[in-house]
């Protein structure tokens, strides 16, 4: 009796004879190279086919997937590898049922079954399961009769509830994986208990010019944590009190003070110079680059970056994904800005495509662009409709369930603001109605943010909590100088608050935070 041999899920290889993934490439070669690259498991995944020839194709593959001592599954078919002799199968929701599958096959077989809800996962778990593949994750073009996208939130779910219930069982998730969201859906899938053992790979690999390097490239992203995982709550996590977080805010003021980080704006025409501006006077450095190329060497200055979507076009996208792949993969953080989200197609399309992208440390946006971000994603729309105007509670519950979905903070700009890391969700009800009244203002909040979470050493919801009030704060004593008669006056009186109130935080005068509310 050989037992269950340990199985390492880390990438795992669904095959795909396709010609639109294939080619005119032989599957073997394909999966060798793969092999090299250093896939962990194979499914031999074919949806057509005579029996006869299937078994011949999944013999020649498993003498192959032997050799690099990789165990070998055959997707639904239980007769053809039992023939065949590998180590097991993958089913599905509608094919033979779990239990049937364990008895041919003998309980040393792995098995593993398709889970898209917590329904289908735990039963799978209590049937005996040795793994499952959870998803769909992000709609993909190599399966289009998934029944469901279950995105990252979905995932992370599923894997609360199976440790809840104490199950042990493996898990990938599977549905548009690629190099570039790969160690995003891990790091998002995560849920407190559990988390992914490995990720399902099609197209990514198979699709692959070169499948031996996307391979290595792929298992070093699996085996690695992403650049950008910064315990986002800090030393500080425990700080869940307003006063509490009021009473930080002067140590981020003067952390910017004392670095002076770079603030990197990739923003709209209109925003340049005052942007510019607000990041000089709350300490920052500011540089206003919109081409891509130059992030790759501007995300090493530790600073941070700030995609202000305000006038997007197809260049300009092109150009914040370049600057997000960067940073990113840098590990520095990026606001996101998403302005006029819901305007336009255009515009919710770009949002798509940014959030497909890559991991946006701070979302900031007012109640329309929070809610299109909310709904944009390749995750289902849960029921947020974009018209409606959302009660105080409402918009709490909005900005806490997107930050938790994406790990990140959210900011949702407004009379009241709301800000959250998922956990903690505070309301901050500073500013000034002058704000509303000259343009680029509301961007600049974005820059003001991006200084302030610049340092990794902050506690993010802090941070951007600390940039809002030093912010509005500044707004309400520019509005209520004398000389101030109108927006016109407002913005000078605004530039040198936000400056006078950094001077005062640095030598100690904290009275400006006596306004916080
Ligand atoms: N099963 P790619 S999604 C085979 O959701 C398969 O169960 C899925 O292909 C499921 O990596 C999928 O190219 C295809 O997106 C995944
Ligand atoms: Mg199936």
């Amino acid at each position: 009796m050989m037992g269950k041999p340990e199985v390492d899920y880390g990438l795992y290889l669904v095959t795909d004879s396709t010609p639109a993934i294939l080619g005119d490439r032989n599957l073997n070669e394909v999966v060798e190279e793969s092999l090299k690259g250093g896939v962990t498991i194979v499914q031999l995944r074919e949806k057509k086919g005579d029996t006869a020839e299937l078994i011949e194709k999944a013999k020649a593959l498993h003498e192959i997937t032997k050799r690099y001592n990789v165990p070998l599954l055959i997707n639904d078919r239980v007769d053809v590898a039992l023939a065949v002799g590998c180590e097991g199968i993958h089913i599905g929701q509608d094919d033979m049922d779990l239990s049937t599958a364990r008895k041919l096959l003998g309980p040393d077989k792995i098995i593993g079954v398709t889970a898209s809800t917590i329904d289908e996962a735990l039963k799978a778990c209590e049937g005996g399961a040795d793994y499952l593949g959870i998803g769909t994750v992000y709609a993909t073009p190599t399966k289009t009769n998934t029944k469901e996208i279950i995105g990252a939130a979905g995932v992370r779910e599923i894997l609360g509830k199976i440790a809840d219930a104490g199950h042990k069982t493996e898990t990938v998730c599977i549905g548009g994986v690629n190099e570039s969201n790969l160690q995003r859906i891990v790091f998002q899938c995560a849920a407190e208990k559990k988390s992914l053992d490995g990720v399902a790979i099609v197209s990514a690999i198979m699709a692959a010019y070169d499948p031996e390097s996307a391979s290595k490239k792929l298992l070093r992203l699996v085996k690695s944590p992403p650049a950008f995982q910064v315990d986002i709550r800090g030393k500080d996590s425990d700080i869940a009190d307003a006063q509490s977080v009021v009473d930080l805010a002067p140590s981020v003021l003067q952390r910017v003070h004392e670095t002076t980080p770079l603030s990197h704006n990739m923003t709209n025409i209109v925003v340049q110079n005052i942007a510019a501006n607000v990041a000089l006077a709350v300490g920052a450095s500011p540089i206003m680059a919109g081409y891509g190329e130059e992030a790759p060497d501007l995300c090493k200055l530790g600073g941070a970056l700030v995609i202000n979507m305000g006038s997007v076009d197809p260049n300009g996208l092109m150009n914040y994904l370049k600057a997000l792949k960067a940073y990113n993969l840098e590990g520095r953080p990026v606001v996101f800005d998403p302005v006029g989200a819901g305007a336009t197609s255009l515009r919710r399309e770009a949002v798509k495509t940014i959030m497909a992208n890559g991991y946006l440390d701070i979302i900031k946006g007012n109640e329309g662009e929070i809610k299109t971000v909310f709904g944009s994603s390749q995750e289902q729309q849960r029921g947020v409709d974009s018209s409606s105007t959302l009660d105080a509670s409402q918009k709490a519950k909005l900005v806490r369930e997107l930050a938790a979905r994406e790990k990140n903070v959210v900011v949702m700009t407004g009379k009241t603001d709301f800000v959250s890391d998922g956990v903690r969700t505070f309301a901050i009800d500073n500013g000034h109605e002058y704000l509303g009244m000259v343009t680029g203002t509301g961007c600049t909040l974005g820059t003001t943010i991006s200084a302030a979470i610049a340092s990794r050493k902050t506690d993010r919801l802090v941070a951007v909590i600390a940039a809002i009030l030093h912010f509005e704060i500044a707004a309400e004593v520019a509005a209520s100088r004398p000389e101030v008669r109108g927006p016109g006056s407002f913005v000078p009186a605004f530039l040198d608050e936000l400056y006078l109130l950094r001077q005062a935080t640095a030598s100690k005068d904290l009275s400006w935070l006596g306004r916080a509310k």
